[in-house]
């Protein structure tokens, strides 16, 4: 077949079943947009309004359903949008294609519109190197078929993030005689298992243990493997303590499930990773929100809590905490193997340890109640999120990024199946929520899509209320207003004083305070649109806005002030307070003191 460059993207995409590519069209995309015309019944164009939000809304589909989407953008205005997007999907290890356009190639270095070139020429892959797995700038179509399959593979094979092809405005539209090949061609495909030594080590510690704790990341979530989390906790009695990234991982009304640790996590989940005499690990990072920033004893005593840490890249093994056991392997197969081999092993009472489990959980929901059952307007967030879950479905998909509705999720709202929670994790990027939602409602449209997001957050994104209208995508973003940057207001109280807040309030120069009229801008867009200030207006309006059967907007009006303007501190997190604030430096210094960087 003699096909150009665009349509080979185009019809490799169709042949690896990819059903939407998310973009915004410009002069130096020209040619990949084109091939698409006369391809709509195979793979459809959703047109975004920001390219941040193409990268998240691809993310978000990918992170509820596995399939991944690919994303395209113009020449380098358009393609650095894409920066933070890519970001989110790298930390996270999410796969996204993102294919831009490049000056052409016999252009190269003479400066053409939008091109970077006083160092490099044609200088933009560079600007992404750091957040992507492996990028290409094909100088021939004949090389596109190839680089195709081999993108497909980078992203989807070990741990999963975004790639990056780079391609010549020339190459959209030169033509070769080529043939699509199979994807299955080139596909790495099963399961790493783990070395059975290792998982006789494994195992040798687990049936040891008084105290186990399994603390799940994000890889539980990515290799599938929530069935052999919970086989192998409920054979052990083992207490499930999840990261930001394995929310959702084991349905969190389970006896077993402990929440989370960290600074913003949970004083149960603190308590058992802390006291814990061994630690399985999967799939995780032990990042600085997970870990208290490595003050020992606060969320983790390693050692002497002896620890087993399995994940499928080997540099985050030993990363943060030394480990007996170093397991290189699937998250699934190196959990099957082990609970296969926990079967031969004499069981242990731990029963007397399930009830402090169930007890510890019992008494963090009991702290979190007097936030949780609020009467007073404007309620807060623990108060909507309490009413939220009351009405969602158990299946329900609720986003959130940055800021205290985040926080307050992971403090104390319940996720039951597994990719339901939908969060930035690790970049814990603002902007998030909005696409992302979108890219969940198509991947899943006939669940419900909830997305939870700060007003700051909102309008990053707010403009992809139009690409909800325009497709009809009918997802209900609840947008959580405190006329603030709130979370970091209530940073600096806590960390540096009550008089230290500063750029943080949305006041106007006589200090009165500003926000936008949201349910007038859900309106505008043409959204079903409203706004509420009263906990128990949540499940009415929710009702409102789902059988509205239309993209819906709910502003939702919360309490401000600290500390009900959020939840509770739980650990401690490193946040460096100046030598002139000299109380609170004595305070932070003896605190870093006990920071244990093993
Ligand atoms: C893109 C980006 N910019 C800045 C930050 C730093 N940051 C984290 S939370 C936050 C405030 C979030 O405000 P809002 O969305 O209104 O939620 P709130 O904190 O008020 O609950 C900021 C500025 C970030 N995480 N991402």
């Amino acid at each position: 077949m003699e096909l150009t460059g665009g349509e080979i993207i185009a019809e490799y995409l169709i042949k690896e079943k990819v059903p939407y590519i998310v973009g915004i069209p410009g002069h130096g995309s020209l040619g990949i947009a084109d091939a698409f015309k006369g391809r709509e019944d195979r793979i459809k164009i959703i047109q975004v309004r920001h390219e941040q939000s193409a990268v998240h809304l691809a993310d978000g589909y990918f992170r509820v359903s596995g399939q991944p989407l690919a994303v395209f953008t113009s020449i380098r205005p358009g393609a650095i949008n894409t920066a933070i997007g890519v970001a989110t999907a790298y930390v996270d290890s999410t796969p996204v294609l993102v294919i831009t356009g490049d000056t052409h190639t016999h252009m190269f270095g003479r400066g053409v519109l939008q091109e970077i070139e006083r160092q490099h020429s044609s200088d933009f892959p560079r600007i992404l190197e750091p957040i992507v797995k492996r990028y290409w700038q094909p100088t021939d179509v004949s090389q596109l078929p190839h680089i195709m399959q081999r993108a497909f593979g980078h992203m989807m094979t070990g741990r999963r993030g975004p790639v990056l092809i780079d391609v010549p405005m020339d190459v959209q539209c030169n033509s070769a005689r080529v043939e699509i090949p199979d994807p299955a061609e080139r596909k790495p495909g099963g399961r790493i298992s783990a070395d059975p030594k290792q998982i006789d080590a494994a195992v040798e510690l687990l049936s040891r243990s008084q105290r186990p704790v399994i603390l799940a990341g994000g890889g539980v979530i990515a290799s599938d493997a929530c069935g052999e989390l919970k086989q192998l906790a409920e054979m052990m009695d083992a207490a499930v303590v999840t990261t930001m990234m394995g929310k959702s991982a084991f349905p969190e009304n389970h006896p077993l499930y402990s929440w989370h640790a960290g600074s913003k996590g949970t004083n149960c989940g603190n308590k058992l990773t802390s006291s814990a005499d061994v630690i399985l690990a999967v799939g995780c990072r032990f990042a600085d929100e997970t870990t208290s920033s490595y003050k020992h004893g606060v969320s983790f005593s390693i050692p002497p809590t002896r620890l087993i840490h399995i994940d499928i890249d080997e540099t985050e093994i030993g990363k943060n905490y030394p480990c007996e056991v170093g397991i290189v392997a699937d998250a699934k197969a190196a959990l099957s193997q082990i609970v296969e081999q926990m079967k031969d092993v004499p069981e242990v009472d731990r029963s007397a340890y399930a009830a402090e489990i169930r007890q510890l959980v019992q008494d963090w929901l009991e702290e979190m109640r007097d936030f949780r059952d609020y009467d007073k307007t404007p309620m807060t967030i623990s108060r909507m999120l309490k009413e939220l879950r009351e009405f969602l479905d158990d299946d329900a998909i609720v986003a959130s990024s940055s800021g205290n509705s985040q926080a307050q999720i992971l403090q104390e709202f319940p996720f039951y199946h597994p990719r339901t929670c939908l969060t930035t994790g690790g970049f814990s990027t603002m902007g998030f929520t909005v696409p992302a939602s979108l890219g969940a409602k198509l991947a899943l449209p006939d669940r419900q899509v909830v997305g939870v997001v700060g007003d700051g957050d909102f309008m990053m994104t707010m403009q992809e209320l139009a690409t909800a209208v325009q497709y009809n995508i009918p997802v209900v973003i609840m947008i959580v207003n405190n006329m603030g940057w709130i979370s970091i207001k209530d940073l600096q109280i806590a960390a540096y004083g009550d008089d230290r807040p500063i750029a943080t309030d949305f006041v106007k120069p006589d200090g009165e305070l500003y926000s936008p009229d949201f349910k007038a801008i859900g309106h505008a867009f043409g959204c079903h649109s409203q706004k509420i200030q009263s906990g128990e207006d949540v499940k009415p309006a929710l009702e409102r806005a789902f059988s509205s059967g239309r993209p819906a907007v709910i502003e939702v009006i919360v309490e401000r002030k600290f500390p009900y303007s959020g939840g509770k501190v739980a650990g401690w997190w490193d946040v460096p307070v100046p030598t002139y604030l000299s109380e609170k430096r004595a305070i932070y210094e003896k605190e870093r003191s006990e920071e244990k960087l093993t």
